[in-house]
């Protein structure tokens, strides 16, 4: 699936968090320190599931809830490259793929039926307007969000929009406020990517761009900031809970 449109959720919040790389139970503890409530909130990942932490496997049972929903990050493409489901583009990252060893034919299967399923792009209708998701960046020459999505038919625009790091970079190098009064990508109120480990470990703002993986993954001290997992509120996307 190249977008996963979901409905509007009138009955509780929509959440998005960073990049997970197997750190599920982290995860776990951050959404008891939010109250989240599965039977009426969603939680949305900005993509890479798997490699870094010890959960990788768990990626499959997440898929599975009702509540969780995620984007392809470059991660979980190497994996399906692995598993011949996705051309040599994507094979990067495979360094990280030693824990594969430890599942069985069944657990890689499953693993590999969920992670194939995984859109590159992720639309949310709120009440602020539609919210966009997609792992890296959407690439500078796309003048809209649909424009982007349109694209996405294209081997290439897939591969930069879980790949890149132009935006984010830029991001980096231009100082707040001007970040955030950068252009706005039209036809979306937000568009939210995880993919560049944020520097200070707080999220990134260009325009109506937002870069959240806060390396909350990271399980050794970060020299500047401190690691944890972003998780905000579409509600109010500048204010993480
Ligand atoms: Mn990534």
């Amino acid at each position: 699936m190249l977008v996963l449109r979901l409905e509007a959720n009138p009955r509780g919040r929509d959440l998005v968090i960073g990049d997970i790389h197997g750190q599920f139970s982290k995860v776990e503890r951050e959404l008891e320190r939010i109250s989240f409530d599965p039977a009426r909130d969603r939680l949305i990942c900005t993509g890479d599931l798997v490699d870094r932490g010890p959960e990788s496997p768990l990626a499959a049972r997440w898929l599975a809830y009702d509540w969780f929903h995620a984007v392809m990050g470059n991660h979980d493409a190497a994996l399906l490259h692995r598993w011949g489901l996705l051309s040599a583009k994507f094979e990067l990252w495979h360094d990280h793929h030693g824990w594969l060893q430890d599942l069985d034919a069944a657990e890689q299967q499953r693993l590999c039926a969920a992670l194939r399923k995984l859109p590159w792009a992720l639309e949310v209708p709120t009440a602020q307007g539609l919210v966009g998701l997609v792992h890296a960046e959407v690439p500078e020459r796309f003048a809209s969000w649909q424009a982007f999505v349109a694209a996405l038919g294209e081997e290439e625009v897939r591969l930069q929009a879980i790949s890149s790091r132009d935006q984010a970079r830029r991001a980096e190098e231009l100082a707040s406020p001007h970040a955030a009064d950068a252009e706005p990508l039209a036809g979306v109120a937000w568009v939210i990517h995880g993919h560049t480990p944020r520097r200070y470990c707080r999220p990134g703002q260009l325009g109506n761009r937002l870069w959240i993986d806060t390396m909350g993954w990271y399980d050794a001290p970060v020299r500047y900031g401190e690691a944890r997992f972003t998780i905000i509120d579409l509600q109010d996307p500048l204010r993480p809970l």
